[in-house]
């Protein structure tokens, strides 16, 4: 109780069990949720509702739409009770990709930033139910959001009815970290205004209408972020291409000696390549991205990092204590947004961002797949990739140059499902080196790639498909037969089909 400090009783009266809250829940609505990668989402009222729904007989499927990745308390109760009719905008859970790949959930992979907007406009449908993880409740009434922001702001707005978890394992010291702001509609939209990483613009808080709320529960569930593995070998010479070519930029005289605020995916790659930031000479760098992985934490105590801007705290339970263990000295170097001003395109291309994502695989003109492998099973999604490469001032993306012990080449002559265009991709980093495609024509962009990025076991290959295609086609974009590709290597069986 006493997380809520407004004394109006609107809010006691709300007050009930994770069953009571569900029971309010029926088939065919479309919740909104909190969670970003996975951090702050609801973790009580899913595993009830997934309860209530796999008990009913017939129609019992509901929307889930969230910030991006969710907890197995949201996504893997849910879809373990086949309960999941469409989901959106990002997924990273094992039972969702399953049934997304069998064609049971009806999945919308979008761009993260665009997900509010489409709501606004009625593009997705109206949100019957928000449900969403709060630290407490001012005296004012207003809402203190937990470690993820995400959807949250749209969510609370659209939504018929909203239903807040107030989660006691998450400190009420969480206070003050979050900068809430929401864009009004065009045509009385006004600029943003950021013109740093570190720039306060709204309320720590979420303002919602009390008449609204349908239920409150207390849950004392923790986030379960895993571990996070060291960086292996190959993530760390990934890491070091990068940080060599960022050096060059520095001393060819295109970057500042502070570079340009950095956005960084999630994942392994990611982790190494900050890991490796704290190694380099690079200080008072800033970070403008989605997600707080532990490592920025390292980079903050260590003044690599000045600050960090995000929509997500996504940090296992080591860097949680750490975090928690020192929230006064992180108050000024960090601070987390609406996933539509962490990714918005405007804000990504004033302040210059340097964006860093991975790849799944890569052609030879600079293509780029994030999302299908072999062009027909989704992995995660775009996430916020898109955003971030298609309007940063300097987009790479990282990828070891072989899959699967070697059976499959990341570089190909076209890739099987294309997320981000040659227009966009700049730079691309294997172990084997870099790839620089700025100010390159097609051909140019292949001959880099072949050389610099390839695994030796397929330049010989890819550079015979090049030759034979580039003489038939002298300016050549699209190879369309290039498919045959991955055909090619399964009757050879050099490659095994997934
Ligand atoms: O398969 O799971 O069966 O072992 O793909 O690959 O190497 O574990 O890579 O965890 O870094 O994820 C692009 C998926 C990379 C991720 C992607 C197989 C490989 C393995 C995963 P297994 P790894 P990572 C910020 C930005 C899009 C969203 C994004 C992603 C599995 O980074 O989802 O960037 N990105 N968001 O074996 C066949 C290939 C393959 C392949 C890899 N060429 N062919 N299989 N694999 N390459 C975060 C947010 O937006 C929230």
């Amino acid at each position: 109780m006493d997380r809520i400090k407004s004394k109006d009783s609107v809010w006691a009266s709300k007050i009930m069990t994770p069953d009571e809250a569900a029971s309010m829940i029926e088939p065919g609505m479309t919740l909104g949720t909190s969670g970003f990668t996975p951090a702050g989402h609801p973790k009580v009222i899913p595993p009830a509702l997934a309860k209530k729904l796999t008990s009913l007989s017939k129609e019992n499927t509901v929307n889930l739409y969230t910030g991006a990745s969710v907890g197995d308390e949201l996504d893997g109760e849910l879809a373990r009770g086949k309960v999941i009719h469409r989901r959106l905008p990002y997924q990273t859970q094992n039972d969702v990709r399953n049934q997304i790949n069998d064609g049971s959930i009806c999945y919308l992979d979008m761009h993260l930033s665009h997900v509010p907007d489409q709501l606004r406009y009625g593009y997705l449908g109206k949100v019957d139910v928000a449900i969403i993880e709060a630290v407490g409740i001012t005296e004012q009434g207003e809402i203190i959001p937990s470690t993820s922001v995400g959807n949250v702001p749209v969510f609370l707005d659209q939504a018929q009815k909203i239903m807040i978890e107030i989660n006691t394992s998450q400190p009420e010291a969480l206070e003050g970290f979050h900068d809430i702001y929401m864009p009004q509609m065009p045509p009385h939209r006004k600029p943003i205004p950021i013109l740093s990483a570190s720039d306060r613009i709204g309320s720590p808080y979420y303002q919602i209408d009390p008449e609204k709320v349908a239920a409150i529960v207390y849950s004392d569930v923790e986030d379960s972020v895993g571990d996070f593995k060291a960086p292996d070998g190959m993530s760390q010479c990934m890491a070091q291409h990068l940080i060599s070519f960022l050096e060059k930029e520095v001393q060819a005289g295109r970057m500042p000696a502070n570079l340009r605020p950095l956005q960084s995916g999630v994942g392994a790659t990611a982790n190494a390549v900050l890991a490796g930031l704290q190694a380099s000479g690079f200080k008072d760098l800033q970070f403008y991205s989605e997600v707080i992985q532990d490592s920025v934490l390292n980079l903050i105590d260590s003044g690599t990092f000045s600050f960090a801007s995000a929509t997500s705290l996504t940090l296992s339970k080591s860097g949680r204590d750490h975090f928690y263990g020192h929230m006064k000295d992180y108050r000024n170097h960090i601070m987390l947004r609406p996933q539509e001003i962490s990714n918005h395109p405007e804000v990504i291309r004033r302040l210059g961002i340097i964006s860093m994502n991975t790849a799944i695989e890569v052609d030879l003109c600079g293509h780029v797949n994030s999302t299908n492998i072999m062009g027909n099973r989704m992995m995660n999604g775009i996430g916020g990739s898109g955003d971030f490469t298609r309007n940063a001032a300097l987009s790479i993306f990282m990828t070891p140059s072989t899959a699967k012990n070697g059976d499959i080449s990341a570089i190909v002559p076209f890739v099987s499902h294309c997320d981000h265009t040659e227009h966009d991709v700049h730079v691309v980093v294997t172990e084997q080196g870099v790839a620089d495609l700025r100010g390159k024509c097609p051909k140019e962009k292949a001959k880099e790639l072949i050389n610099e990025c390839a695994h030796p076991d397929y330049r010989e290959a890819l550079q015979e498909y090049a030759e034979t295609y580039f003489q038939h086609h002298h300016i050549g974009h699209q190879p369309s037969e290039a498919l045959s590709w991955h055909a090619r290597f399964i009757k050879e069986g050099t490659m095994k089909s997934r």
